[in-house]
């Protein structure tokens, strides 16, 4: 068994410890958290908070997970796990299914439910959460999260950073740039560009008539 520690422990770690404990190959060390009291109902132990990685590193811990949602802070968190000499452990249901031929980086969530067919790219620290399923030949960029029960068609790509929240729908070949939020619901059609917010049926930029 493989130890790992959690960084983060709201409510992401909560299911994020569940993922990593179901997938029988990892023990969990415990997590460092800013907030003690975060961690309580965890049901693993509280380490400390992020100053105490280095010593986790020493005791022989050698992989880390950031559960945190927020796609800015997992990136950063992520890198500083990394430099510390940590490698990103991959949290993925059981009950998920990949095709073989999927290409998944490190640090990803894959929650229950959850499908994505071949040739679909999964990039660094992603978050594929609870029953989203995305088709063939997508490209999903580093730290982004696709909300739950959102459905992406094939050849769709999602910019690094993007968020595309609950129940959204895009259909194939849609390009959505990079720290783009799209809202909950939405249906992207289009193009999105960088860094924007996308609301409603279709999604269209906050702020555009048309
Ligand atoms: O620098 C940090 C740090 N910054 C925030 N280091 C460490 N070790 N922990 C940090 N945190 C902690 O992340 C906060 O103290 C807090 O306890 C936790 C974030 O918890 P919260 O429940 O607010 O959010 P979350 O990231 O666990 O879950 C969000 O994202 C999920 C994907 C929520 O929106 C969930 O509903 C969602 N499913």
């Amino acid at each position: 068994m493989e130890r790992v520690v959690v960084i983060g422990g709201g409510g992401h770690a909560k299911v994020i410890v569940d993922l990593l404990l179901a997938a029988g190959r990892y023990s969990i060390a415990g997590c460092v958290e800013r907030k003690p009291e975060a961690c309580s109902d965890l049901g693993i132990p509280l380490l400390g908070d992020d100053l105490r990685l280095p010593e986790i590193y020493r005791d022989g811990v050698r992989y880390a997970f950031v559960a945190i949602g927020d796609n800015r802070v997992r990136r950063r968190l992520s890198a500083r796990a990394v430099e510390l000499g940590f490698e990103l452990a991959n949290a993925v249901s059981p009950t998920a299914i990949l095709s073989p031929r999927v290409k998944l980086g490190a640090g990803i969530a894959i929650m229950a439910g959850v499908v994505i067919n071949a040739c679909s790219q999964i990039g660094d620290g992603v978050i594929v959460n609870t029953g989203a399923t995305i088709d063939h030949d997508c490209a999903i960029g580093a730290w982004a999260h696709i909300a739950p029960g959102s459905n992406l068609a094939g050849c769709v790509r999602v910019g690094e950073g993007a968020f595309l929240g609950v129940g959204c729908r895009v259909i194939p070949g849609v390009s959505i740039g990079e720290w783009t939020t799209v809202g909950a619901g939405g249906v992207v059609i289009h193009d999105l560009p960088a860094e924007v917010t996308a609301i409603g049926v279709p999604a269209r930029v906050k702020g555009e008539s048309r």
